[in-house]
């Protein structure tokens, strides 16, 4: 509900075409499923300052460098939370993101309206992010649909089967299972493999939350996992882009 206002306060001001005529809203997409099909990490690793959670995660860090440092560690895309109340996050940093390396961005965001794609777009996003717990099958099915014409890919995030079962349509790419139950803030590993079996094999499938050592990605591989969304164990540290490359090794 939050979200929707401060969406609604901002289609007061900005027009859609305002967000199309940005220079970033011209630019070739880079594809995060070709990415991943040629990485051997297969980490998507986040910029994230501070969560729900954990509160203060990483007060020092600097977007730009940590794009570098993310780049030059190896990991296959780039996931930037641009949700300022509950995660410190905005599009600036997802510009700057932009600006500073060539790594598939998401645009990690609570997604409610069109106008945040559009936006997605203009700050140089290539894959977004949908929420099967906030949307419906019709608001997943214009949003997704909206992105495709984009040129941007979509993730899909579940966290159970129901999730799963109501929201499988040809207009997404890849299938995320969020491990964190957003009621409870716990994380089991066990969510990703339980619901593996479900998600058809044309999605790629992807593991998010709680991933801290290469010994978890080695299990979700053999689940048919081949996308690994890390956020806190990185950002927790000084330099992520360099905790990235020790992971990665
Ligand atoms: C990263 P972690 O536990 O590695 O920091 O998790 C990412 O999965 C998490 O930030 C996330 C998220 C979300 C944040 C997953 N789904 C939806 C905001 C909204």
């Amino acid at each position: 509900a939050d979200k929707r206002k401060e969406v609604e306060l901002k289609k007061s001001v900005i027009t859609f075409s305002q967000l199309e005529n940005s220079k970033l809203f011209e630019r070739k997409t880079i594809s995060i499923r070709q990415k991943l099909k040629n990485s051997t990490s297969g980490i998507i690793a986040e910029f994230k300052r501070r969560s729900p959670s954990k509160s203060m995660i990483n007060q020092t860090a600097n977007v730009g460098d940590v794009a570098v440092g993310y780049e030059k560690a190896g990991v296959a895309g780039m996931s930037v939370l641009t949700d300022l109340k509950y995660f410190g996050g905005s599009l600036e940093d997802l510009i700057i993101a932009r600006a500073s390396c060539d790594l598939p961005l998401l645009r990690k965001e609570f997604i409610v309206d069109e106008f945040q794609i559009l936006e997605a777009k203009s700050s140089g996003a290539d894959f977004i992010l949908l929420i099967a717990a906030v949307l419906t099958k019709e608001e997943i099915k214009t949003f997704s649909e909206l992105a495709k014409q984009l040129d941007l890919e979509v993730l899909l995030e579940v966290h159970n089967r129901e999730e799963l079962e109501k929201s499988i349509m040809p207009s997404l790419d890849l299938i995320g299972v969020n491990n964190r139950n957003l009621k409870t803030m716990e994380v089991d590993l066990g969510t990703s493999k339980s619901l593996a079996e479900f998600i058809p094999n044309e999605y790629v499938k992807i593991s998010e939350s709680g991933i801290s050592d290469v010994d978890s990605i080695k299990e979700l591989k053999n689940y048919g996992f081949q996308g690994f969304l890390i956020g806190e164990n990185f950002m927790k540290t000084e330099n992520p882009g360099e905790s990235a490359r020790k992971f990665i090794q």
